[in-house]
C-alpha cells in the first residue's frame, strides 16, 4: 500500500501548495519595534494633548483668580475713596493729588489706579491718575436745548430730541422727536417722557450714534490712545489729528446735586426767600456789626429778584475775600432744582454751554482761572473779572464754586497684571456722610491704563 504524499497546510496569501518562508527572528523584532513605537507615539501625543489642555486650564484659572483679586481691589478702592472724601481739607474741592494714592496702589497681589482727566492737553497719550470732579460736567436732565446745542458734535435737532425724550409732554420741539417719530421706526418703541437714568440711554434718542456719544475716546480714559489716532486702521474711526475729540458722554452727568447744607451740616441760608435776620447774624459773625450793616444796606430789602449767589455778591458789594468766607453758607433763588456746573473745574466745552458765557467767553474764563491758580476756599467771585454784570446775572443760576459729587474711576489688575477690571463710582458728599450713588462697570470698554503700565507688566513677565 502506498501512502499519499503529505499535504502541506495552505497558508492565506500563499500560492496554493507553496509553504510560507519561515519568518526570521530579526524581522519579528522589527515589527514589534514599529508597533511599540506607534503605541509610544500615541501615548506621547495623548500626554502632550492633556498637558496642553491642563496648562490652558491652569492659565484660565490663574486669570480667574487674578480677576477676583482685581474685583476685591476695586471694593477696597471704593472704601478708600469714601474715607478719603469724608474728611476733605477744603470742602467742595477735589483733594490735591499728592495727598492721596492714585496709582498702582497695592491690595494684596492686586493693584488699582484712579483714572482721572488731564487738566488741559487733550493730546496727552498717558492717562492721568487721580479722582475727578463730576461737578465739571453739564447736567443732562436739566440743561436746556439751547445749552446742549453748544456741545461738540451736537446739532440743534439732536439737542431738541434729547429734551423731548426727557420732557413729560409729547409736543416735539423744533427738529425734535416724540412718540410719533419713534413709533414709525422699523422696530418701534415709545419716547420715554421722563428723566434720563443713565448716559447710555442717550443711544435711544433719535439722531444719536455711537460716534456722537463716544467720539474718539472709545476706552473713556480722557487721553489719546494709539488706536484713537490711527484713522481707520483700528477702531474707532478717528481724524488722526493728534488731538482727542471725545463724544458727548465726556461732557454730561446725571449725578450732580446742589448742596443743601454748609460744611458744618447747617441748612443753607436762602438770600432770596430766607430769614433776613439769619443772614444778618452770619454777616455780623464773619465781618463785625459795622461791615455787616453796610453790606445789608447795599443789598437793600427787595431781594425777591435775586436768582443766584453770584448776583447776591454783585448786589451787596462784597470783596472777593469776604464773599469766599460766606459762599458755602448761602444759596439763592427758588429751591435749587437745576444742577449747576462748577466754574472752577469745568472744561471750556462745558462752560461754552452756560447762558451769559457761551463759546466766546468760555476760553477767557478758563484762561483767567488758570492764571488765578489756587483760590482756597473755592469761590465764584473771580468770574466777575471776566463777565460783566448782565452776563454774570445770566450765568449765575447755572454756576457753582464747589462740588459735592466726585468720581472714582477705578481700574484694577490682579496677580502678574492679569484679570483687568474697571468700575466707575460716583461718590456724593451732599448729605451728612459720603455715599456711593452710582456704579458703572467699564471693563468692556477695554484697557484704559495706557502704554506705560502695560509695558511695565510685560517687562515684569519677561523677568519672571
Ligand atoms: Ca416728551
Ligand atoms: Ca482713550
Ligand atoms: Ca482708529
Ligand atoms: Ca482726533
Amino acid at each position: 500500500m502506498t501512502l499519499p504524499p503529505p499535504a502541506f497546510p495552505r497558508a492565506t496569501g500563499s500560492p496554493a501548495g507553496i509553504p510560507p518562508a519561515p519568518t526570521s527572528p530579526r524581522a519579528q523584532r522589527g515589527s514589534v519595534l514599529i508597533i511599540v513605537l506607534w503605541v509610544t507615539f500615541g501615548l506621547v501625543s495623548l500626554a502632550l494633548y492633556f498637558a496642553n489642555s491642563m496648562s490652558m486650564e491652569l492659565r484660565a484659572s490663574e486669570n480667574r483668580v487674578a480677576a477676583v483679586q482685581a474685583d476685591q481691589a476695586i471694593l477696597g478702592a471704593a472704601k478708600y475713596v469714601t474715607n478719603l472724601l469724608a474728611d476733605l481739607e477744603i470742602p467742595g474741592r477735589l483733594p490735591d493729588s499728592w495727598s492721596y494714592r492714585a496709582e498702582a496702589v497695592p491690595i494684596g497681589e492686586a493693584q488699582f489706579w484712579f483714572i482721572g482727566r488731564p487738566e488741559t492737553d487733550t493730546a496727552q497719550e498717558e492717562p492721568v491718575f487721580s479722582l475727578a470732579d463730576e461737578g465739571a460736567r453739564l447736567p443732562l436732565n436739566s440743561a436746556t436745548a439751547e445749552m446742549l446745542q453748544w456741545l461738540p458734535r451736537m446739532t440743534a435737532e439732536l439737542a431738541a430730541a434729547i429734551v423731548d425724550w426727557r420732557d413729560e409732554d409729547s409736543d416735539a420741539g423744533d427738529g425734535g422727536a416724540e412718540d410719533e417719530t419713534y413709533q414709525r421706526l422699523n422696530q418701534p418703541y415709545r419716547c420715554k417722557n421722563a428723566p434720563f437714568e443713565s448716559l447710555e440711554e442717550l443711544r435711544l434718542v433719535r439722531g444719536m450714534t455711537t460716534e456722537i456719544l463716544y467720539g474718539e475716546d472709545t476706552n473713556l480714559n480722557g487721553v489719546l490712545d494709539s488706536n484713537e489716532n490711527d484713522g481707520d486702521q483700528s477702531p474707532p474711526v478717528d481724524n488722526r489729528d493728534g488731538h482727542l475729540d471725545p463724544g458727548l458722554i465726556e461732557y454730561l452727568t446725571l449725578w450732580t446735586r446742589p448742596p443743601t447744607v454748609d460744611d458744618e451740616g447747617n441748612a443753607l441760608i436762602n438770600v432770596t426767600t430766607g430769614d433776613r435776620q439769619q443772614l444778618a447774624t452770619l454777616l455780623q459773625e464773619k465781618f463785625g456789626a459795622d461791615r455787616a450793616n453796610a453790606l445789608l444796606r447795599q443789598l437793600g430789602t427787595n431781594t425777591a429778584q435775586l436768582a443766584s449767589p453770584l448776583q447776591f455778591y454783585l448786589r451787596a458789594g462784597f470783596t472777593p475775600d469776604e464773599f469766599a468766607q460766606i459762599e458755602g453758607s448761602v444759596t439763592a433763588g427758588a429751591p435749587a432744582t437745576n444742577a449747576t456746573v462748577n466754574v472752577n473745574t469745568a472744561s471750556e466745552a462745558v462752560l461754552a454751554c452756560i447762558p451769559g458765557i457761551g463759546p466766546d467767553l468760555a476760553p477767557n474764563l478758563v484762561a483767567r482761572r488758570r492764571s488765578n491758580a489756587s483760590t482756597a476756599p473755592p469761590s465764584l467771585a473771580w468770574v466777575t473779572e471776566v463777565l460783566d454784570e448782565s452776563q454774570a446775572t445770566q450765568a449765575g443760576p447755572f454756576l457753582s464754586s464747589r462740588t459735592t459729587q466726585f468720581v472714582a474711576d477705578v481700574a484694577a489688575v490682579g496677580r502678574h497684571g492679569r484679570g483687568y477690571r474697571r468700575v466707575r463710582f460716583i461718590c456724593d458728599l451732599s448729605g451728612a456722610a459720603p455715599r456711593l450713588v452710582a456704579r458703572r462697570d467699564l471693563t468692556d470698554f477695554g484697557w484704559s491704563l495706557g502704554r506705560e503700565v502695560r509695558r511695565s507688566f510685560l517687562l515684569a513677565a519677561r523677568n519672571r
